[in-house]
């Protein structure tokens, strides 16, 4: 086992002590983590990044028709407005390429250790946490920070007999590109956000494509608009425009979505007449009767992740397209059988059925102060104090962790909040308040208890299933609005947290 970097926490400028700082992960969390902390003259920063390259979950989608249903201008970091994106809804590939070019343009890939897979972290009695990867390198810091992301464990269904079919079948997460799909016979099976977005890019391309539909989904229309050239160069000939020009587009749909989608799932209003009005309206465009009662939803708008698309149903009327609905029996060489006894002969099957949500920074396990560790606390659900630190783990923060206010939102303005609210405390350590800080246990149940009273009000307990429902059928996700977040995360509220100021805890 090598050691790197185990030099005890040094005096820093004016006396301030230089916290050594390690971050789970160089996604879009990650990336905002180590740029404020280089921002806020904090350089003793690793961040471990288990893949070649930064991106998350950005980097690990690549399937055809991958785009950001939030507006470009509105997800992407308040300090980093791109004046690049070619669309109101840009292509997936160009989110992965801005993060790339914010975290080298704010210098950190030096910081980021890539092909480096943290595998668990202990406290120790010198109060800073011990983290080794799987390789077998460790390395001690007074700051964890996960950011580990939270669509990264693609779930394979239990489908009978998937492994005896002998074409080609992958998930959407971990996309195949040797395989051909151009005059092929391909399905795809889920309709969740990325079955809507690839049936639009694919459906044109194959022979013959299936769409397999276990739930429909509502369907919230877009309309990309083109950043044409002309305004591009403009913003790159000046970078206060793009600053000014990103601010305002930044506020301008911050306000939009927050308002309508945000507050829209968190209580009873306007906001949720309207987002269900527009859904219904588009479903009505749908001309065929048989098609459109095929893919109208039992539950409300909203009550799962809405998807927000364009071209969807337009998509499923080309020849050659098909919604299948009738359940899924079980797949044989030939394709899959449907519980009508009907063989869909493919050459290709798609896995668009989603992620494990709820792992955040697991299967990495934490080992706090007295052997309490991660996978016991998180055993039944994951719970943390205000989304963002867990009693008993001194000094550690999650980023977009569990009940953040993620969602048909735009996760940068979350993250941002987060970052800058473990800043808030890694200065108090800085300036010498403590050396050891974990949120108080009663403080996380009270919190935990005031959101379980507002799930009510809330449209995911409005009877669907989703991935935004814990095992206990709670809602993982923030019941309340945005602002609330901010609000809630813009003090430190020292009494709801044990400190200690010398030593361990
Ligand atoms: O996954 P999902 P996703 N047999 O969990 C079906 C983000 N995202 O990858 O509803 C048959 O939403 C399942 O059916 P049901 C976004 O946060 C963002 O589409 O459970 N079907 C459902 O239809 C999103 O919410 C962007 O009955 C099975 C689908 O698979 C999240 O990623 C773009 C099945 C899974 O839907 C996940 O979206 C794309 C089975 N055994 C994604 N098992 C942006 O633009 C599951 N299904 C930002």
């Amino acid at each position: 086992m090598t050691l790197i970097e185990a030099a005890p926490a040094s005096p820093g400028t004016k006396g301030r002590r230089t916290p050594r700082v390690a971050i789970v992960g160089a996604g879009m969390s990650g990336i905002c983590a180590a740029a404020k902390l280089a921002a806020a003259g904090v350089h003793d920063v690793v961040v471990y990044e288990k893949a070649d390259r930064v991106g998350g979950t950005w980097r690990e989608n690549t399937y055809p028709g991958l785009a950001c249903d939030v507006p470009s201008r509105y997800y992407c970091y308040t300090f980093a407005p791109n004046p690049d994106w070619t669309h109101m809804f840009p292509p997936g590939h160009e989110v992965q390429a801005y993060l790339q070019k914010v975290a080298d343009d704010l210098g950190l890939r030096p910081r980021i250790r890539f092909g480096a897979e943290i595998e668990e972290a202990v406290w120790t009695d010198r109060a800073t946490w011990l983290v080794r990867t799987r390789d077998g390198e460790a390395a001690e810091y007074d700051f964890l920070i996960s950011a580990a992301g939270v669509l990264h464990h693609p779930r394979m269904p239990d489908i009978e007999g998937l492994d005896t079919f002998r074409g080609a079948v992958f998930h959407s997460a971990r996309w195949d590109h040797r395989v051909a799909l151009d005059g092929r016979r391909v399905a795809v099976v889920g309709t969740g956000s990325t079955g809507v977005q690839i049936t639009k890019a694919l459906a044109p391309r194959c022979r013959e494509y299936k769409l397999f539909q276990r739930t429909p989904q509502w369907v919230f229309p877009l309309v990309n608009l083109p950043y044409r050239r002309p305004t591009r160069w403009l913003l790159h000939r000046s970078p206060a425009l793009n600053r000014l020009w990103g601010r305002l587009a930044y506020r301008f749909w911050q306000r939009i979505f927050e308002n309508t989608f945000c507050m829209a799932v968190v209580a009873p209003g306007w906001q949720r007449r309207l987002v269900s009005t527009i859904c219904r309206w588009n479903l009505r465009g749908v001309r065929d009767r048989g098609l459109r009662e095929r893919l109208r939803p039992k539950d409300l708008p909203m009550c799962k992740r809405m998807v927000i698309a364009a071209g969807f149903y337009r998509a499923l009327r080309r020849e050659g397209a098909e919604l299948v609905d009738q359940p899924i029996d079980h797949v044989e060489p030939r394709g899959i059988v449907t519980a009508d006894g009907r063989l869909h002969e493919l050459d290709v099957i798609v896995l668009a059925t989603g992620f494990h949500a709820h792992s955040y920074i697991r299967p990495v396990e934490l080992v706090g102060p007295g052997g309490l560790r991660l996978s016991e606390v998180w055993q039944d659900e994951p719970r943390a104090y205000r989304t963002v630190a867990l009693p008993g783990f001194p000094n550690f923060f999650l980023l977009l962790g569990p009940h953040s206010p993620i969602g048909n939102q735009s996760l940068f303005t979350i993250t941002e909040t987060q970052v800058d609210y473990t800043l808030r405390w890694i200065e108090r350590w800085r300036a010498g308040e403590f050396t050891a800080a974990t949120p108080r246990r009663e403080a996380t149940d009270r919190f935990n208890a005031e959101m379980r009273s507002a799930y009510p009000r809330t449209i995911w307990v409005s009877g669907c299933d989703s991935w935004y429902l814990g095992k206990d059928g709670l809602p993982a996700l923030w019941p309340w609005s945005p602002q609330t977040h901010r609000d809630m995360l813009a003090k430190l509220r020292p009494d709801e947290w044990h400190l200690a100021t010398s030593g361990s805890i």
